[in-house]
């Protein structure tokens, strides 16, 4: 990667920060205080705990361990640490009120723009401060729950309450192949030069991947539709053993949002229910539905790697891309992220967005569960904390790339890790599958 100056380097820090407090008002100022302290779902924290809780991490990193100040508010700390206090017990916490949420969370912003200012940024600083990774991360963190409180709109009920343009249809009536073939050989898998990755994504190490078959693009409600119809749901064989004690124990039908009504499905999406469109990418579906969905079809989730290949090797090159389409960051031409639609594109869109082997819509639109559980990468360090990645390594949780509509351009590139438990459906999960070549 080209080492930045560190002007260069504020100023990305300015505007990351910035983009994020503009998202995260969005999403606070549109409901009224009872529904921001209201639980929309035991699933999820109230909105204001989500507002405090950036705040409070803005605090940690940016405050005390860049600035090296005094806590502002010592007491609150124990509130707002996720590890405390579970999603649903969080309504009952003596939480910070709307207004003093909004007040602390204005309050550390205002001090932390004075450390940016005097924040040395070259490579010579601190770990924390080299590149700007502190602020890079605190920007990152704030635009995850960004999502997180988007998810919560999403299953909150009444009127609508947010409204975005409608995202890019595929332009004119190209057809694409239904897959691609991405030749086997090692390709370079992580980074070691994003300077704002995050810890779960470092180092960057050779993998070998066999040759593979992959979707060009993700896998859409009408062909989710014909596995629905075709006794996706009442058929056993399909489904991995704790897959089908889930269908089994909550009836499950269905996409999450999904109603049948009249031989049409509708869907609810942030207060309006509108029909299943055919071409658009299954969304709020679990790993366990993905799984299933893809063993119907004779095929099967890609692995990590494979994904990750499919989505950044230049066989030209031989080097892996920050992103699909290369290595300029991401343009509302090459993808769909950041909130600027509520919605993924219709399969096809984002021609500008392709991978070099000719896939579409790796980066935006849908979150893409692969079969691979969430592993640390040869040589990893936990870095800055061990809450963040460390701890959830396993075969409990499993990954997802590539990310969602909802998500900011700043928290997702080619080499960007999530990951969930496999029966989650109220994230913006969608999936593409594969076959071995
Ligand atoms: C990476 C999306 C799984 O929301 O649990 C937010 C991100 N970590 N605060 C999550 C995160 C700490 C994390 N995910
Ligand atoms: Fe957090």
């Amino acid at each position: 990667g080209q080492e930045l100056d560190a002007e260069t380097l504020r100023e990305r820090a300015l505007a990351a920060l910035l983009n994020a407090r503009e998202r995260t008002a969005l999403l606070t100022d549109s409901v009224d205080d009872h529904e921001l302290t209201a639980q929309h779902s035991p699933l999820m924290s109230p909105l204001v705990w989500d507002l405090a809780h950036i705040g409070n991490q803005e605090e940690l990193w940016l405050l005390r361990a860049v600035g090296g100040r005094e806590a502002l508010r010592p007491e609150i700390d124990g509130l707002y640490d996720a590890f405390e206090h579970s999603r649903a017990s969080r309504p009952s916490l003596p939480l910070l009120a709307p207004a003093e949420a909004r007040t602390y969370a204005a309050d550390v912003r205002g001090r932390a723009l004075d450390i940016l200012g005097g924040a040395p940024l070259h490579g010579e600083g601190r770990p924390l401060e080299r590149a700007g990774f502190a602020f890079g991360m605190v920007a990152q963190h704030e635009q995850q729950h960004d999502e997180t409180m988007l998810i919560t709109h999403q299953l909150r009920s009444g009127p609508a309450v947010l409204s975005a343009p409608e995202p890019p249809g595929p332009a004119g009536a190209v057809t694409l192949p239904a897959e691609v073939l991405v030749p086997g050989g090692p390709f370079t898998m992580g980074t070691s030069t994003e300077p704002w990755a995050l810890d779960n994504e470092r180092p960057a190490h050779r993998r070998e991947v066999a040759a593979f078959h992959i979707d060009t693009a993700p896998v859409t409600c009408g062909a989710y539709q014909r596995f629905i119809e075709d006794g996706g749901y009442t058929e056993e064989r399909w489904w991995a053993p704790a897959g089908w004690a889930m269908v089994r124990e909550h009836s499950l039908t269905a996409p999450l949002f999904w109603r049948r009504d009249a031989g049409q499905w509708l869907r609810r999406r942030f207060g309006v229910t509108e029909p299943v469109q055919a071409d658009e990418p299954v969304l709020h579906v679990s790993w366990y539905e993905a799984d299933a969905y893809a063993r119907w079809a004779g095929r099967r989730l890609p692995t990590e790697p494979e994904w990750e290949k499919a989505a950044r090797h230049d066989p030209a090159s031989g080097r892996s891309l920050r992103y699909p389409w290369g290595d300029e960051d991401p343009t509302p031409e090459r993808a769909n992220l950041g909130q600027r639609h509520l919605r993924p594109a219709a399969a096809g869109a984002y021609a500008a967005g392709r991978s070099p082997a000719g896939a579409g819509q790796l980066i935006g639109d849908v979150w893409e569960w692969t079969s691979s559980d969430f592993l640390p990468y040869p040589g990893f360090v936990a870095f800055p904390y061990r809450e963040y990645s460390e701890v959830f390594f396993g075969p409990g949780h499993k990954v997802l790339r590539g990310g969602s509509f909802a998500v900011d351009a700043v928290a997702c590139r080619g080499t960007f890790r999530n990951w969930d438990l496999p029966v989650r459906r109220q994230i913006f999960s969608g999936f593409r599958t594969a076959r071995d070549a």
